[in-house]
């Protein structure tokens, strides 16, 4: 933890939607009692427009045997309303979404009378081919307008989203379509970044190979780079061909509050990916109501997530936050680093950009090529800053503030998860100083709790576990298919509370510093890879016997992969080997998993009882062979000696 602590200009609280004092007040009063809970909900939810109104605003019991999360449960609404037709009225040819392409030459401006129409036309095609309130879609897509347009489509027609992230490999699609049994794909021909083509629609193609796809009956292909790909039969259709005609009215689909919007899947520390099922209505109520106050949005900003689709960010704060509050949303297709990493500065003056939100990784990225090529643009439209994904680390909070903001703009370091549909710990700005490095305080109606490792409620200064012991509108309902999963997973390990998997320190004035996963979830690059998921790929490989994986620090990730690997008897330990093992992985789960070391080794450190002793393991894959800690749970610690021999030789 720094001790060093940021002022926000006079002149930014003067024009700030919070103040300090209101946000003390409000917070305090939106956790008192579970009526004033609802109340300050009850208030929120007036941001939104509903077909009906709620009167009935909370309903929730953690007790996992009589459990229930509901929010708002007899109002009516439709999601896409709220973000599309509500304001054309006044404000119809407001730019909805600034598209920038991969290559500067490329952008589109979409204004809100425009989205509408394109939404309501595919929400028709959909009709058409059969889509029905409640079933399921797949999303396979770059980062391009379609995106977004198929995800408000969905929401229209009361269609449930999956939005698939372009990233990652046929076999990871193939078992999130099984899981869900979608009934649509929409993918793109192709999807370009930094110049590159991704073969989406090949990818589609070899996931619906895979045994339990047959629910898919059609798949929607957007004509991206008009490379040529095979279109089969009548299950394929061009997304231009199939909206063409189709009429600029869509009647959306009444939908009830607790209606399921979308699934996103996301690694646990166990098992497959989990499908996260977020609601309508609460999630819409909390995701607007934070945009607004962690982002002081004002009616002429230019806001800019750079977050993909596919990720809960892109979701919540690329899309659904900013439309429905009638915010301008830029969408960028391509990568920091093409043609050169000036690139996002020059975007920001391009469409005078004034909130940016991103991610650790991408600054420590930044800042790593120097500083010449941000200043090769002015960024004077900029006025606030986001980061979100991973703690970031002191040195490159000060870099994003003194050389991206110029010293002029906050950094609100957002806290929270695809579970929590939404932001649950931030900075206001205007309502507190920053900490680098520190998600700083709750937001309204979130009350988190440290316990330690005997289960105690820790007061005043503390470190341990962190539990959220509350509930509020934007958090997850269950896990599709597995409500079993869902209470197990977050809420028996500390009964009567919400378990985050994230570990926190609360300090001398109250404030929040979020210290990383406490489980076997690895946070790569911003995103998450469950250590199980990647050890049974490394395992399904025909040379390996068994496989331990853990993080590692890494400069641009913050953490990378390291795998520890038996190979079977009579394989032999090459380096062609190992760049075999780590090719496999990343076309079995995607690129993102990279094995950024891997170590072959006769055994791995084990209790007596059997389990890997992962600790042990972190430790040296950080290249930390003293203090291991206590050993005298090892069934066999001679084996630690080859390990740090081996760690040692190739570090
Ligand atoms: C939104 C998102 C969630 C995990 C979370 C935590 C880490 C996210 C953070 C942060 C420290 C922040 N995390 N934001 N850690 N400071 N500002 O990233 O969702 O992909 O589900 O990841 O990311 O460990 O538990 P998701």
């Amino acid at each position: 933890m720094t001790q060093k602590s940021f002022p926000i200009a006079a002149e930014f609280i003067a024009a700030a939607n919070t103040s300090p004092e209101q946000y003390s007040k409000e917070y305090q009063q939106s956790i008192e009692s579970p009526d004033a809970n609802a109340n300050f909900w009850a208030q929120r939810a007036e941001l939104i427009d509903w077909i009906k109104k709620p009167t009935k605003i909370r309903d929730v019991s953690y007790d996992v045997n009589d459990f229930r999360i509901k929010w708002f449960e007899d109002g009516e609404l439709n999601l896409s309303v709220n973000c599309l037709d509500r304001h054309l009225k006044d404000n119809p040819y407001k730019p909805a979404i600034i598209w920038e392409g991969d290559h500067p030459s490329l952008h589109k401006i979409i204004s809100f009378k425009e989205l509408h129409a394109a939404v309501c036309r595919l929400g028709n095609a959909l009709r058409k081919r059969g889509v029905e309130k409640g079933d399921r879609v797949t999303l396979y897509l770059p980062m391009i307008p379609e995106a977004m347009i198929a995800m408000l489509a969905c929401a229209r027609i009361g269609a449930v989203h999956s939005v698939v992230f372009g990233g990652f490999s046929a076999e990871s699609l193939g078992n999130r379509l099984i899981d869900s049994q979608s009934k649509i794909v929409i993918t793109a021909d192709e999807g370009v970044r930094g110049n590159k083509h991704t073969p989406l629609k090949a990818n589609v193609d070899r996931a619906l190979d895979m045994d339990g796809t047959e629910s898919v009956t059609n798949v929607i292909v957007v004509h991206r780079t008009g490379n040529s790909v095979p279109m089969s039969g009548r299950r394929d259709v061009w997304y231009h061909s199939l909206v063409d005609g189709e009429s600029v009215h869509c009647e959306p689909e009444v939908m009830n509050a607790e209606d399921p919007l979308f699934l996103l899947y996301t690694s646990g520390s166990t098992g497959k990916p989990k499908g996260v099922v977020h609601t309508t209505g609460g999630y819409l109520t909390y995701a607007l109501s934070t945009f607004r106050d962690v982002f002081d949005i004002k009616d002429n900003d230019v806001y800019w997530c750079t977050a993909d689709v596919g990720w809960i960010t892109g979701h919540t704060y690329a899309t659904y936050a900013p439309l429905a509050n009638g915010t301008t949303t830029l969408m960028f297709e391509g990568v920091p680093e093409y043609p050169t990493w000036a690139r996002i500065g020059h975007i920001i003056d391009k469409h005078s950009v004034t909130v940016l939100y991103t991610a650790p990784t991408a600054i420590r990225a930044m800042m790593k090529e120097g500083d010449a090529f941000v200043r090769e643009s002015d960024r004077s439209s900029l006025r606030l800053l986001g980061s979100v994904g991973e703690p970031i680390n002191p040195e490159a909070w000060d870099w994003y503030y003194h050389v991206v903001g110029d010293g002029r703009c906050p950094i609100v370091d957002t806290w929270w998860q695809t579970e929590t549909g939404g932001i649950l710990m931030a900075p206001l700005p205007g309502a507190d100083h920053l900490k680098p490095g520190a998600a700083m305080n709750p937001l309204y109606g979130i009350k988190p709790e440290i316990i330690d490792g005997d289960g105690e409620i820790l007061q005043g200064a503390a470190e341990g576990n962190l539990l959220i012991n509350s509930s509020w509108p934007g958090q997850m309902r269950t896990v599709y298919n597995d409500h079993k999963r869902f209470l197990a997973t977050y809420f028996s390990d500390y009964p009567g509370y919400y378990f985050t998997g994230d570990g926190a320190q609360r300090d001398e004035d109250g404030h929040y510093w979020i210290t990383g996963r406490v489980d076997d979830v690895l946070n790569v690059s911003g995103h998450r890879l469950g250590t199980a998921e990647i050890e049974s790929s490394v395992v399904a490989h025909p040379a390996t016997a068994e496989a331990a994986i853990v993080g590692m620090p890494h400069e641009i990730r913050g953490t990378g992969v390291c795998a520890f690997v038996i190979l079977k008897s009579g394989e032999e330990a090459t380096k062609s080997l190992k760049t075999e093992l780590n090719r496999h992985v990343r076309a079995e789960i995607g690129p993102i998993a990279n094995l950024d070391a891997i170590y072959i080794v006769d055994a791995l450190p084990k209790t007596r009882s059997g389990k890997i002793m992962r600790r042990i393991l972190r430790s040296l894959a950080a290249g930390k062979y003293d203090g291991l800690g206590d050993l005298s749970t090892l069934a066999d610690s001679s084996v630690i000696v080859e390990l740090i021999d081996i760690v040692k030789a190739e570090r």
